[in-house]
């Protein structure tokens, strides 16, 4: 219902602390557009008085004073005119900026607080587009386009006014014209609107396809497919182009018959006031200035096209900003919030989850207990399910069915930010920021000393490479920064989850790319933290997993296998398998593998 609000209210709610600015620089906007007018009727006073009425010579002579009056008042109010538009320009750019400025950093806030759902739908390129040309088309709208439509407006209802002035009957020709300009914005509007809301859609899927070639470059240049990419992308430009041109065209199926009417008109109207000329209806004087002000009515016409195509442009881009500027999370606070301590104890329990993205089942009736300071290691195959279990525990989803606690508590009588700065956790696809190592680790928390950053550099096994950076821990990474391997980026990141001194630390396959020696120096540092910490461990290698107090094995979003590493070999399921297939890496593990076989 919200996205329904008109998009000129929610223009002006946005205006909020310029409206008076604004107001007045559509003030200055009529005020200047009628000060054209006194230019007519100064030359009107000038031809009756001094050249063409009966006394012109006489007035010459003997009143010079006036001439020079009338002509220093000409130039006066032109002087003046020009130090209004100038004002008015100045009123109109800052306002625009002003909400240009407020808008983006509120959609950037939006987008900030929305949950896992939002970026499954909202592609990246999209989001930018919303957040600079849509955003851009909206400005564009405060900053010109309403202005247009004012200044038209006064310029046509200005003449009209000093027609009705001269002579009535000559004001009421203008009206004949009122119906043919309805109908031309009507037709105008009814045809370019959608052409506009395509362009825009042309627009963002250009910018999307810019967006994903940039990510996946190295994946494009593995493949040698840098002619298909480029062939992909020039396909898409073409279609945004012609969209583009497609969409200008559509004002040169009526440009001519507004133009032909726009230079019909003075015409008409020159001919309509000859006669009242003629017939001694009009003076000379208002003659002129009657002939001077048809430009008045003509100009608006000619602008209508563009004006209206600005709108249309406008009226597209706005809804899909206020999509975003309404958009809500689905995930938020609980309404009365529990009181969470400082440090939560990190119990974890899942009774009878089920979860389902969108309407595909993924995970199915998951029940187990972690008690805080245990570790559990998840295991499975790719694809069962193991990432979007662990993601219910700090919200990125809610589960569909059952509950997940946390201490006893339900996850979702928390306040999101309480339940979440007690986990830390290391996705499986690691995301470093165009920042420092330093400024990546302790990311977290700000104000984390330099000291802090290093120890748990050390815990995870990264001291070593950083101080043979160029720069140590001063090196900047990330997308524009010095490359580092998976294993490297694992390990930062390992490092920030684990500095902010979670009570619950996730690791989605965080030591898969690092080789086994470091895996072993981490595992030792992981059992050794010096804060109590409930561990959850997804991993392929068994060498990950051993050691924690509990295994589980997902299949298809199942729990198939449950206990301690030695409970699961004598089970001789998944897990067995799975420990015969990596077998040999370990002494201890070969022996288990014996006993369990002597068991089984
Ligand atoms: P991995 O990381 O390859 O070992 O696999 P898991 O076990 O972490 O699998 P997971 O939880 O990422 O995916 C389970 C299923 O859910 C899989 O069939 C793909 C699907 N899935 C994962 N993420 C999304 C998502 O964001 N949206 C939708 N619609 N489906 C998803
Ligand atoms: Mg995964």
């Amino acid at each position: 219902m919200e996205a329904k609000r008109s998009k000129m209210k929610w223009l002006w709610e946005n205006m909020k602390g310029y409206r008076a600015m604004y107001v007045l620089g559509l003030f200055g906007t009529v005020l200047y557009n009628a000060l054209h007018l006194t230019i007519p009727i100064f030359s009107q006073q000038i031809v009756d008085k001094f050249l063409s009425g009966e006394n012109a010579a006489r007035n010459l002579e003997n009143n010079k004073e006036l001439l020079i009056r009338l002509l220093v008042g000409m130039v006066a109010v032109t002087f003046f005119r020009t130090v209004i538009v100038y004002i008015t320009c100045l009123d109109f750019e800052r306002v625009s900026q002003g909400v240009l400025y407020r808008v983006r950093n509120f959609l950037f806030r939006k987008i900030e607080h929305q949950d896992m759902k939002f970026y499954d739908v909202y592609r990246t390129g999209d989001l930018m587009t919303r957040l600079t040309g849509d955003l851009d088309a909206v400005r564009h709208m405060i900053a010109w386009v309403i202005r247009m439509i004012i200044e038209s407006f006064s310029l046509m209802l200005a003449a009209a006014v000093y027609f009705v002035y001269m002579d009535w009957r000559l004001a009421l020709s203008l009206l004949a014209i009122a119906p043919f300009i309805f109908l031309i914005i009507v037709l105008f509007r009814n045809k370019v609107a959608p052409m506009h809301a395509l362009l825009r859609e042309k627009l963002s899927q250009m910018n999307t396809a810019v967006q994903e070639n940039i990510d996946g470059n190295r994946v494009v240049k593995a493949f040698a497919r840098e002619e298909y990419e480029k062939q992909k992308f020039d396909e898409r430009n073409r279609e945004y182009s012609q969209t583009n041109q497609e969409t200008s065209f559509v004002w040169l199926h009526f440009f001519p018959y507004v133009e032909t009417f726009a230079n019909l008109l003075p015409v008409v109207l020159l001919l309509v006031g000859g006669i009242f000329l003629i017939n001694e209806n009009i003076t000379m004087g208002e003659y002129v200035a009657f002939s001077g002000l048809t430009w008045a009515l003509a100009n608006p016409m000619r602008q209508l096209g563009g004006i209206m195509n600005e709108f249309q442009r406008f009226s597209a881009a706005s809804r899909k900003v206020m999509e975003i500027y309404y958009s809500e999370p689905t995930i938020v606070d609980a309404p009365a919030p529990v009181e969470a301590p400082e440090r939560l104890k990190g119990k974890i329990e899942f009774r009878n989850v089920s979860f389902a993205y969108e309407h595909r089942p993924v995970l199915h009736h998951i029940s187990f207990t972690v008690e805080p300071g245990q570790t559990i290691a998840i295991m499975g195959e790719t694809g069962c399910g193991k990432t979007s279990l662990i993601q219910l525990i700090p919200r990125f989803y809610d589960a569909t069915q059952g509950r997940i606690f946390v201490d006893d508590m339900d996850v979702r009588d928390y306040r999101l930010h309480d339940l979440r700065k007690n986990i830390g956790m290391a996705t499986q696809d690691v995301l470093l920021y165009s920042d420092t190592i330093d400024g990546n680790i302790a990311y977290g928390d700000s104000s984390m000393s330099h000291e802090r950053v290093r120890r748990f550099a050390e815990y995870s096994a990264a001291a070593e490479f950083i101080s043979k950076m160029p720069e140590g821990y001063d090196t900047i990474v990330g997308e524009r920064g010095v490359g580092l391997s998976g294993g490297q980026k694992q390990r930062i990141s390992l490092a920030r989850a684990l500095a902010i001194k979670p009570s619950i630390l996730i690791l989605d396959d965080t030591t898969s790319a690092v080789d086994m020696e470091t895996e072993k120096h981490i595992q030792d540092a992981l059992e050794h933290l010096e804060f109590p910490c409930t561990k959850i461990i997804i991993a392929q290698r068994i060498s990950s997993t051993r050691r924690a107090d509990k295994i589980l094995v997902l299949k298809d979003g199942r729990i198939e296998e449950e206990g301690t590493h030695a409970e699961l070999v004598a089970r001789k399921g998944y897990y067995y398998e799975l420990v015969k297939l990596q077998g040999g890496i370990e002494e201890e593990t070969r022996e288990e593998l014996k006993g369990g076989e002597v068991r089984g």
